[in-house]
């Protein structure tokens, strides 16, 4: 693997789970592998999973690790080419990026996007620009549109506890008091569509997600009917895209509930607001997979490295 910088950079979706699976028995089988290697995790938002994960991922591989949080301890970032600098940032990512790719071997980085300007956030202007101008592979740890990781660890956990075949899968919208970001349900959605399930969403009227990315996947408003039969149900909440950014719906009986689960699984990338997402009766749960779903992050962000460090 030469980056990560989205989905379509896995080449073999069984291999890098069967990978991950292999990592996850014996984590240590590849030690030598990142031995005098570095990575830098440079966040631009904040994170728990993300970085203890992907710092054990890479601390599992040998590799040695440095952190920044950019936003509060760096200078401020230019990303417009031939802009006068004179105003509020003091550092091109031309100088930037190029110095950091210095100290590292493998730049891994998170930012959300604006939510407020469309085209920029597709753009992808902030991990578009890394690449351009650092010389070492870059990792996506959520960009303004992908949180291809998550993705990756989802479809890990689904292939662990499913007991069929073909389990059905359903994303369901769920309120939240924040607009938040597609990058978590743009990449679930994606995943599902390259692994053998039968994936519905299920989200209020106005919450479409970018026709592009959904496909062919069936949309049901009535999130009841969608939930029928379902093994896995896969919560997460996002603004409006085609009213880009906005909360249109805060009706709480969009909230998960027990009644509602049935015998499913449930699944959410965490972190959860408890008793406006899923109420409490199923995150406390043996039906809830998310404490499981996190320990999955370090796997699969293991066998990215791995593959990343194994090809470059
Ligand atoms: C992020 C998101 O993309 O939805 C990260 C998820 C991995 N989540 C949040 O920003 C939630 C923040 C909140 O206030 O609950």
């Amino acid at each position: 693997m030469k980056q990560f910088l989205d989905l379509e950079d896995i080449s073999n979706i069984d291999s890098i789970i069967k990978s991950a699976i292999s990592l996850k028995s014996n984590p240590f089988q590849y030690k030598e592998l990142g031995k005098n290697k570095t990575i830098g995790l440079l966040f631009f938002n904040s994170s728990l999973r993300t970085r203890l994960s992907t710092q054990k991922a890479a601390q599992n591989l040998g590799m040695d690790v440095m952190t920044m949080n950019l936003n509060s301890d760096g200078w401020g970032l230019e990303f417009e080419d031939g802009s006068v600098m004179n105003a509020n940032t003091a550092e091109h990512i031309k100088e930037a990026a190029a110095v950091i790719s210095q100290y590292v071997d493998i730049i891994a980085l998170r930012a959300f996007p604006t939510l407020t300007d469309k085209k920029k956030d597709e753009e992808e202007q902030v991990i578009k620009s890394f690449q351009k101008y650092a010389s070492v592979p870059v990792v996506n740890m959520e960009s303004a549109t992908a949180h291809p990781l998550q993705a990756l660890t989802d479809a890990i956990t689904i292939s662990e506890f499913k007991l069929k075949e073909r389990p059905k899968v359903v994303l369901t919208w769920a309120p939240h008091p924040r607009a938040l970001p597609h990058a978590v349900p743009n990449s679930f959605a994606k995943m599902m569509q390259m692994i053998d399930v039968d994936f519905v969403i299920t989200h209020p009227e106005g919450y479409e997600l970018n026709p592009e990315i959904t496909g062919n996947t069936p949309i049901v408003h009535n999130q009841e009917e969608a939930l029928k039969d379902a093994d896995f149900v896969y919560a997460k909440n996002w603004s409006s895209y085609n009213d880009y950014g906005q909360i249109k719906c805060t009706d709480a009986n969009w909230m998960v509930t027990k009644e509602k689960l049935q015998a499913a699984k449930f699944m959410h990338c965490l972190p959860v607001r408890r008793n406006v997402i899923v109420a409490d009766e199923v995150l406390d749960s043996n039906q809830s997979l998310v404490i499981q779903q996190a320990n999955n992050r370090t796997y699969a962000a293991q066998a990215v490295l791995k593959g990343i460090l194994e090809d470059n």
